[in-house]
């Protein structure tokens, strides 16, 4: 079994799931936030069987798109948190998706 973790673009996620789901996966969307442009992104768990694992990939791949977001960045030039030292714009790109495959031990339903 893997679990494959894909971080997507909020816009996209409600997209990504269903048509993961209407193919019978099962998904759990996590709301998280990415550390460089500091907004808002989703992250999907996904637990497949291993030979199902190119045919979520596939679907994510097919629902996620790229896209251009200028934005004050924080972390990238090393500043905390007083906003008045934050901006610089920074243009790039996002996504589609960043999809990472795991492998499992077990997965139990209690
Ligand atoms: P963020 O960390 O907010 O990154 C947004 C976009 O900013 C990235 O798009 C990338 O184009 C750029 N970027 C990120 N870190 C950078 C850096 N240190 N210097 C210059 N540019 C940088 P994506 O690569 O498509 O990533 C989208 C989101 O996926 C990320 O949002 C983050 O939440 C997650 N992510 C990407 N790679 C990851 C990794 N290796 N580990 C964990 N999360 C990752």
């Amino acid at each position: 079994m893997k679990l494959i973790i894909a971080i997507v673009n909020n816009d996209d996620s409600a997209v990504v799931a269903s048509a993961l789901t209407l193919e019978k996966f099962s998904v759990t969307k996590l709301s998280t936030s990415g550390g460089f442009l500091m907004v808002g992104n989703t992250t999907l768990l996904i637990g497949a069987e291993e030979n199902d694992v190119p045919r979520v990939k596939e679907i994510i791949n097919e629902n996620s798109r790229k896209r251009d977001h200028t934005a004050p960045s924080v972390s990238s030039f090393g500043r905390g948190t007083n906003k008045h030292e934050l901006s610089e714009d920074a243009t790039v790109q996002v996504g589609g998706a960043i999809v990472f495959v795991l492998s499992v031990d077990s997965m139990d339903k209690y």
